[in-house]
């Protein structure tokens, strides 16, 4: 017998989990946020060890790859993606091109 306990915040996230499944799947959905840490606590018991037993594992969930690229996570956002929105397309070369001839580089005496 196991059950499981979660500590995540109920208006953040829905936590779908049926405790009597053999092979428990669990569902995380509804996320409020870009991440979300979800720290699950499995209690174990049998008739041979009827003193509950637990551990915990820290998930970090996110809404798709691309925020948890953007969290640093997972695959990396190409250098040529300027806004971080994991696809390199016209917006980001308009970006460049907003930057377009900047010169940073003046030997002159910078402001205080
Ligand atoms: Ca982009």
């Amino acid at each position: 017998m196991y059950w499981v306990r979660d500590v995540a915040d109920p208006n953040l996230i829905t936590i779908d989990f049926d405790e009597t499944a053999e092979d428990p799947i669990v569902t995380i959905t509804n996320i409020s946020r870009s991440k979300a840490t979800v720290t699950m606590t499995i209690f174990a018991y049998d008739e041979a060890n009827p003193q509950p037993v637990e551990a915990s594992v820290i998930i970090e969930v996110y809404n798709d790859a691309c925020d948890m690229a953007v969290n640093g996570e997972g695959a990396t956002i190409s250098k040529t993606d300027l806004n971080a929105d994991c696809i390199t397309d016209i917006r980001d070369l308009a970006e460049m091109a907003a930057e377009w001839l900047v010169d940073i580089s003046s030997p002159g005496p910078l402001p205080k």
